[in-house]
């Protein structure tokens, strides 16, 4: 035991030290001269690991992906420019409801104190157009000085975690060196515990409504994975037999090979037993459901009135709402609470994509690609989707243990690329499989050279169509491993029939494997077309240039 609670620290150790026992090992970000003086710290102590990438928003991006895995990620930045290149990575995290800690090597508290103007600023002695900036975005945000550092850190870093959403920290670039007087005790994160009395009566009234229900169904966003409570939700299905169904926000959160998993709801857009299910369910809880025009058949959910909604602090059942509850200790109360369920009648079981005698040499289509895919996926594979054709994703069944990054509420292209670089730091040794489009690749491709040059081993699906061709410049010859770094052992294949493709899948895993796939602009998975041509109607209305002749690619009749 230490004789004394507290001890001294530099400002900068201190919030390296507090990130660590955060359970965070990489910091993304670009170097400028206002954090420099931080990351001497971080070289110095040898603990994070430094990861410069090449635009602060591939650092929000990675940062992000890096959180989908580990449970918290964290960025730096330098003042203004660093921050506001991030701020569309962040404010995806606080639509995904990810944990991300971005910090702001700020400018000097002496500039401030003196109204001293400087670089990286609006040059009109203002100094908190950023921390403004970044209020509309995140959750809790500060300057730190040598006053608050110790609270703020700590209230910044707890409140990432337990609202999983990000946060924003300025740190000026004169005070990391300073010592202050900090705990000597690690930073716990925890969730404060439920209050008893509420818990008890929310878990009662659940598992009464559950218990007397014919044709129970639980329905999943997103914030099951935040909140981690996956295996609670199929224990208590596999104990109840509840069918459990998803919205494309938390595609394979629940295991596609899990018995009781029936696939993905999206209003009209689903399978027909998939809608029944959940519709005319006579008890459906909800978990963190936050319906969109994408995840909703463009809004013909349609959700019973009396579904239980959970959250990961509070809960709606009829016309209580139970505060100060949280979602673990909810389910695990209720999965104690609910009587074992023999057998409930047989349900459909999701199908997998059809399969399909192509002519092996013919051009490589959409339908035969995705259907190659398919057969390529492989248990315990990390799976991105970006915008675009690769949205044929949703449409396959993942074996066991995947793992799905998408971003299907913010939808920033390119935000894939930057993903896939911090869940191959957060886990090198599961195999990453990327699938994204020309017009997406091509804003964040650079990252690619950092993916190399820490020689991560990423599959990559570049599906080109011609998207966008007037950047296509940008791409230049089909083996960009090479142009990114010349010595690399990256396998390239630019595939143009069903043959060149399965030849580029039967290459091994230990390099990097870059695919490039040639298809036609006007190709598109049905569902992808359907969903682009409802999207139409809501965005431009009745009168909108969608109802001119041929503008729209439409499904083939
Ligand atoms: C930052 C950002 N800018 C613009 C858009 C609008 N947008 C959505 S999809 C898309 C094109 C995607 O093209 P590509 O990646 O080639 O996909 P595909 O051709 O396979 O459909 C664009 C520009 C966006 N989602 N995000
Ligand atoms: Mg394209």
């Amino acid at each position: 035991m230490s004789s004394s609670p507290n001890r001294r620290m530099k400002i900068g150790d201190f919030l390296l030290r507090r990130l660590e026992e955060a359970g965070v090992r990489h910091l993304f970000g670009v170097p400028g001269d206002y954090n420099l003086e931080l990351l001497q710290q971080l070289q110095d102590a040898g603990a994070l690991k430094w990861i410069g990438t090449c635009s602060e928003l591939n650092a929000s991006y990675a940062a992000d992906g890096y959180a989908r895995l580990s449970g918290l990620g964290a960025l730096l930045v330098t003042n203004g420019v660093g921050a506001l290149s991030a701020i569309n990575g962040v404010a995806g995290s606080y639509s995904e409801h990810v944990p991300v800690i971005c910090i702001s090597g700020s400018i000097p508290l002496r500039s401030i104190d003196r109204g001293l103007g400087m670089h990286h600023t609006m040059a009109d002695g203002t100094w908190d157009h950023f921390l403004g900036a970044y209020a509309q975005v995140t959750a809790a945000q500060a300057r730190i000085t040598p006053r608050n550092a110790v609270t703020e850190i700590d209230r910044l870093i707890l409140t990432a975690w337990r609202e999983k959403l990000p946060v924003y920290m300025e740190l000026p670039s004169d005070i990391a060196y300073l010592d202050i007087e900090v705990p000597a005790g690690p930073l716990m994160l925890a969730e404060p515990p439920s209050d008893p009395e509420r818990l008890r009566t929310c878990i009662a009234a659940i598992a009464g409504r559950l218990s007397a229900a014919a044709s129970p169904a639980i329905l999943v966003d997103a914030d099951a994975d935040r909140y981690g409570v996956a295996s609670e939700l199929m224990r208590l299905a596999g104990k109840m037999q509840v069918p459990v169904a998803v919205i494309n926000t938390a595609k394979a959160v629940i295991d596609e090979t899990f018995p009781h998993y029936l696939g993905i709801y999206n209003g009209k857009a689903s399978e027909s037993h998939v809608r029944e299910a959940i519709e005319a369910s006579d008890c459906l809880v909800s978990i963190g459901y936050r319906p969109i025009e994408v995840t909703t058949g463009d809004f013909t959910a349609s959700l019973p009135a009396d579904t239980i909604h959970a959250r990961g602090h509070s809960v709606d059942v009829g016309d209580d709402n139970y505060q100060a509850v949280t979602l673990k200790e909810v389910l695990r109360g209720v999965i104690d609470a609910v009587p074992q369920v023999g057998s409930r009648a047989p349900r459909h079981v999701a199908a997998a994509v059809a399969g399909m005698h192509a002519d092996n040499s013919a051009k490589l289509t959409q339908a035969a690609y995705w259907q190659a895919i398919q057969g390529y996926l492989r248990p315990g594979d990390v799976l991105f989707v970006d915008n675009g054709t690769s949205y044929a994703l949703f449409g396959l069944k993942l074996p066991q243990s995947c793992t799905f990054v998408g971003s299907v509420n913010w939808g920033s292209i390119g935000y894939s690329v930057g993903a896939l670089l911090g869940t191959l730091t957060a886990a090198p040794d599961r195999r990453h499989l990327l699938f994204v489009g020309d017009g997406s690749f091509q804003v964040t491709a650079q990252e690619l050279s950092t993916i190399l040059r820490h020689d991560y081993k990423p599959v990559i699906f570049l599906i080109n169509n011609g998207g966008y061709t007037i950047e296509r410049g940008y791409l230049g010859k089909a083996d960009l491993p090479k142009v990114f770094r010349p010595d690399t052992s990256a396998r390239s294949f630019v595939v143009k029939t069903s043959r060149d493709l399965q030849n580029a899948l039967s290459a091994p895993n230990d390099t990097m494997i870059f695919v490039e796939s040639i298809m036609a602009p006007s190709d598109a998975p049905a569902a992808v077309i359907s969903s682009s041509n409802k999207g139409a109607d809501l965005d431009y209305g009745p009168r909108g240039p969608q109802r001119r002749d041929n503008l729209q690619l439409r499904p083939a009749t």
